[in-house]
């Protein structure tokens, strides 16, 4: 009995983030005082995830080269709700930073969705092109009339790949009254109700016991998060459909950002951006190694024809709606890297 509440006690004082009290109590030398400036970022993908990988290094570099006086704390995997509660989050600045996939924000922000736009883009040549040019511009300048932030360089999610429990998506008919999780995203539901499948709109943070659960029989994500977030456990067959490239922007509310003085400022933007750049480099030398490893944890993988998918996709009017819903000025952008999509 004491034991335990012994344990227990050393346990919640050793979880305490900013140590000096638990240190105290723990009899460890009460180390340098708490930070000038303490930041909390958060993410919904697990910490394993090479953007929480990166994005902790860089917080240590952060930490070193200013002396102590900046602390970001991280809260990887959902810790501090799921992706709508973190929007609201950052946009109060509850929190100060946040990676967030354009497609999500898009329910603030519209057109930081039009990266996501089906079949788009060809390869990750024409992505970075895009997001690190004009495109990428237009839809930070969007941002930044909502309170926020978005660091100049996007963090790489990856093309997008279909996963089941019940069969392989090889044509588009496959994907007919498919019960699909997506995102909650309404381009994401716009393009499955295309392919007349039955998109569902869930949280990640919420995505693997649905899964498991059966409460939908697929989800879509890139390889790279199908591992880290395990999601082979609960699905059987990938089918690589490629359908779109998704990627991660690094958000700060603009009020806490504003109030931290500029070399803080500098100090963060060069790390965060250097551990983007390293992040890319990550997935794609992940991409690599990742199929074979999943294929070895029992995922079945399919190829398919994605003339087939974009057929459809431009038949049932998708592409033309959403050249409306965006506007002329930024779909040229899109067709500029991506080439003519109607
Ligand atoms: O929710 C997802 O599927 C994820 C993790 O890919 C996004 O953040 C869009």
């Amino acid at each position: 009995m004491h034991d335990r509440i012994r344990r227990t006690f050393l346990n919640r004082a050793s979880a305490l983030t900013l140590g000096t009290v638990g240190a105290t109590l723990l009899g460890a030398p009460a180390f340098a005082q708490s930070a000038e400036f303490t930041l909390k970022f958060a993410s919904n993908l697990p910490a394993t995830h090479p953007l929480n990988v990166r994005i902790k290094e860089a917080a240590e570099a952060i930490r070193k080269d200013s002396a102590g006086r900046v602390d970001i704390q991280q809260f990887p995997n959902s810790q501090l709700g799921s992706d709508t509660d973190m929007l609201s989050q950052i946009r109060s600045g509850a929190i100060d930073f946040f990676t967030l996939s354009g497609l999500i924000l898009s329910t603030l922000v519209p057109v930081a969705s039009i990266n996501g736009i089906g079949f788009a883009f060809k390869d990750m040549n024409q992505v970075w092109a895009a997001m690190d040019g004009d495109l990428g511009a237009h839809v930070r300048g969007s941002i930044a009339k909502f309170n926020l932030l978005a660091f100049d360089r996007i963090w790489d999610s990856g093309f997008r790949q279909i996963t089941s429990s019940s069969k392989p998506i090889t044509s588009p008919a496959d994907l007919k009254g498919f019960k699909i999780r997506v995102p909650v995203s309404p381009l994401w539901t716009s393009m499955f109700k295309a392919f007349d499948a039955a998109p569902a709109s869930i949280n990640f943070s919420e995505v693997y016991s649905a899964l498991q659960t059966k409460i939908v029989e697929g989800q879509e994500n890139p390889l790279a998060i199908i591992q880290t977030a395990k999601l082979y456990e609960v699905q059987k067959y990938c089918s690589q459909t490629n359908h779109m490239w998704d990627g991660f922007w690094f958000l700060a509310n603009a009020k806490s950002w504003a109030r931290l003085p500029k070399d803080v400022q500098a100090l963060i933007t060069k790390h965060i951006n250097a551990g983007a750049e390293r992040e890319r480099d990550d997935i794609r030398r992940l991409n690599n190694t990742v199929e074979v490893e999943l294929k070895a944890k029992g995922l079945v993988f399919n190829p398919v024809n994605p003339q087939a998918f974009r057929g459809v996709l431009k038949q049932s009017g998708f592409y033309a709606e959403w050249k409306k819903k965006y506007g002329n000025e930024a779909w040229a952008l899109l067709e500029k890297y991506a080439g003519k999509l109607e």
